[in-house]
Order: structure tokens, then sequence, then C-alpha cells
């Protein structure tokens, strides 16, 4: 294919309720799209889900936009690719990290490539499943109450699975509350790297609320006491942060330093590198399950199409639309089913529309490259 011109839009969407993590609070969602058409007019859309500020990654909206707009649209309009994969042999390897940036042509890539092959994109990554687990993150709250009613409220809707975020000072006695009220439900926490092996003891009591797993409790690029850790507690670590390649999954393994894997194409640069970080954990028998960073409906295309793949053990931060907007731009959006699930689309690509009129709507800088 070759590529006649890049849109980049830089879109700015409220919250339907703010987002607190460790690192911070998110009221807004700042994401770069990515528009690709190629010498016959079709289209490929893919999604930057980077974070305003550099809380979760060094990336922010601002760096994403320089990287894309300055580096690697400039060097791929009017070149002639056989598909994604070419990416990575040029400009995508050139470029060191900013695998935010980067993700969003790579995805953009891959929803052209499937769309002028009339494929979808589960199909054509090899998905093995029609419907996909839906699993919600809810975040900090200002106080157990109002998180033991936000809970209640995500299982009426239907979500399977509750992953809880958790920080010193807002963990143990919490759990304690949560598992009282709900012994059962499946539950796991995500700490966004904010403890130290010093709160090993405060980490240890968490062993006692059988959850499926912990998420990145320690620095993102401390493999070494994640594996010191994972011999001190029972409770199963999942890496989300650590992972930002194949070579860090590789040194997790090896090291012993988790047990599960969250796999966000974002983070390791998009759908190709994701596909590899895939296929090396299936063969190692290393389970993985798709994580996600407040996508906007396009960039969600790309993580519901990731989940169906045979090495999603778990299930997914992949909601609804109406978990995180007003109004989404895609059509139709993306609805949970009463059982919990979410359905794979059969159309080509990922398989929804982009409403281009509210996309204009919610942008606050527009670039055109080629
Ligand atoms: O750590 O998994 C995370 C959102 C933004 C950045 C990091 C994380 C998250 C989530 C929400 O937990 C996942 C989602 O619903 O998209
Ligand atoms: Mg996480």
């Amino acid at each position: 294919m070759k590529i006649r011109n890049i849109d980049l839009y830089l879109v700015r969407m409220e919250l339907v309720s703010p987002f607190e993590t460790s690192f911070g609070v998110e009221t807004h969602r700042e994401t770069v799209i990515v528009r690709i058409e190629e010498e016959n007019g079709e289209v490929g859309w893919g999604e930057s889900p980077i974070m305003e500020g550099p809380w979760y990654s060094y990336e922010t909206s601002q760096t994403a936009w320089h990287i894309l707009k300055d580096f690697i649209s400039p060097e791929l309009v009017g070149s002639e690719i056989e598909g994604p994969e070419e990416l990575w042999k040029g400009i995508g390897k050139r470029v060191r990290g900013h695998n935010i940036a980067k993700a969003g042509i790579d995805k953009a890539l891959w929803d052209l490539k499937a769309k002028l092959e009339g494929k979808s994109l589960s199909k054509m990554l090899g998905g093995v499943r029609d419907r996909i687990l839906s699993g919600i993150s809810i975040g900090i709250k200002k106080n157990v109450d109002e998180l033991l009613r936000t809970i209640e409220k995500r299982l009426e809707e239907g979500y399977m699975r509750i992953k809880l975020k958790i920080k010193p000072g807002w963990d143990v006695e919490v759990l304690k509350r949560v598992r009282k009220e709900y012994p059962d439900i499946p539950l796991q926490v995500d700490a966004n790297a904010a403890y130290t092996l010093d709160d090993y003891l405060s980490l240890k009591k968490l062993d006692q609320f059988d959850l499926l797993m912990i998420e990145q409790p320690l620095h993102e690029d401390d493999l070494a006491d994640h594996s010191q850790l994972a011999r001190k507690i029972s409770t199963p670590i999942c890496l989300d942060e650590s992972i930002k390649s194949i070579h860090d999954v590789k040194a997790a393994y090896l090291l012993g330093s988790c047990e599960i894997i969250n796999l966000k194409p974002s983070r390791v640069g998009g759908i190709t590198k994701g596909l590899e970080i895939h296929d090396l954990c299936l063969s190692l028998g290393l389970p993985i399950w798709i994580g996600g960073m407040l996508e906007t409906g396009i960039g969600r295309g790309f993580l519901v199409a990731m989940a169906s793949l045979p090495g999603v053990r778990f299930p997914n931060d992949i909601s609804a639309s109406s978990r995180y907007f007003k109004e989404d731009i895609v059509e139709p959006e993306w609805r949970l089913k009463p059982d919990g699930t979410m359905s794979v689309p059969r159309d080509p690509g990922i398989g929804i529309e982009v409403k281009e009129d509210m996309l204009e709507k919610v942008a606050v800088r527009r670039e055109r490259v080629g």
C-alpha cells in the first residue's frame, strides 16, 4: 500500500467520572487519533492513548504529537509498504522509545491492511473467540462507602471481574471491607508501582483476600525486586508498566518476576509488537490479559481484537464506552452484554465507524502530513 497522507488529531474528551490512581487523578482524556489514507482512498484509524502528563510513562500528548508529526509521519507519507511490519524495519526502529506514539501509527496500518484485505482485525491476528471477557478497573475513591457503592453498580451492569487501584494507606483495610461485602467475586488490585520492598509486610497481608493477582506493586524498572517479592507473597504478581518490550518479557520470565502479564498493546508499540509478545507468552505458558488506558472507541477496537487471541487467559480491562465517555467517537459504541462479555466485530478492520464530525468537534489540534 502506498501512503497518501496522515492526519493527526489531538482530542480532549471529558471522562464521565474522575479516575484516580496512585499516580494522580484524570478528569479528561487527551489522546492522539491517527488517520492514514492510502492511494486509493481507503482509510485506517489508530490511537496513541497517552496521558496528558508523564505519570504512567514518560510520554505525554505533546511528546507523542512531536514524534508523530516531525519524525514518523513525514517518513511514511509517499512510501510504498507491504504492511505494518515494515514500520519496525524503518522509522519505527530508528526512533528509540516512544512506544505509545508509535502505537498510533502501527494500529492505523493494521486497520488499513485488514480493510484492504476485507478481513476483521481479529481474524487477521489469529483471534479464536467471538466475545471477550470484560472486567472493570475502579479508581481510588474518597472513602470506602463510595467504593462499595461503585462496585455494586458495576457488578449490576455485568462486569465479571473487579480491579481496584491501591496505594499505601488505601489497601489492606479497604480490601477487608470489600471482601466482607463480596467474599466471592473475582477481584484483583493494581498499585501502579506505588510500593517498595520495604512495604513487604502490607503486601503480604493482601494474601488473605484471595486475589487473582496484584498488578505492578513495585518500581517499573525493578524486575529484580519483583522477583524477590514473588518469593515472599502468595498472590500472583502481574506486570504492567515493567513490560515495555519483548526483552522485558524474557527477563521477567527468567527472573521469575511475575506469573501473569498485562499486555497493553500501546505500551509496547502497538499491535505488531503486542502480537510478538502474545506469541512468546503462549509458547512459554505465561498467561496474559489485555489492559487498557482509557482509550476512545478507536483504541478500544484494537484491545477487543487482541483480547480474542488464544493466549488471553483472564478477564480484560476492556469496559463499555459509557464507562468512560458520555458519547464515544465511534458507531456503534462498545457495549457490555448482560453476561459480562463484549462482541468481537466481524466487519473489516476494527469493525466500527468513526464519527468524523464528532472527531472534528473534540479535536483541539489538527495536522495533515502529506
Ligand atoms: O495501570 O492499568 C493501568 C488506565 C490508565 C493508565 C493505566 C492504567 C489504567 C487502568 C484503566 O487501570 C484501564 C481501562 O479501563 O482502560
Ligand atoms: Mg496497571
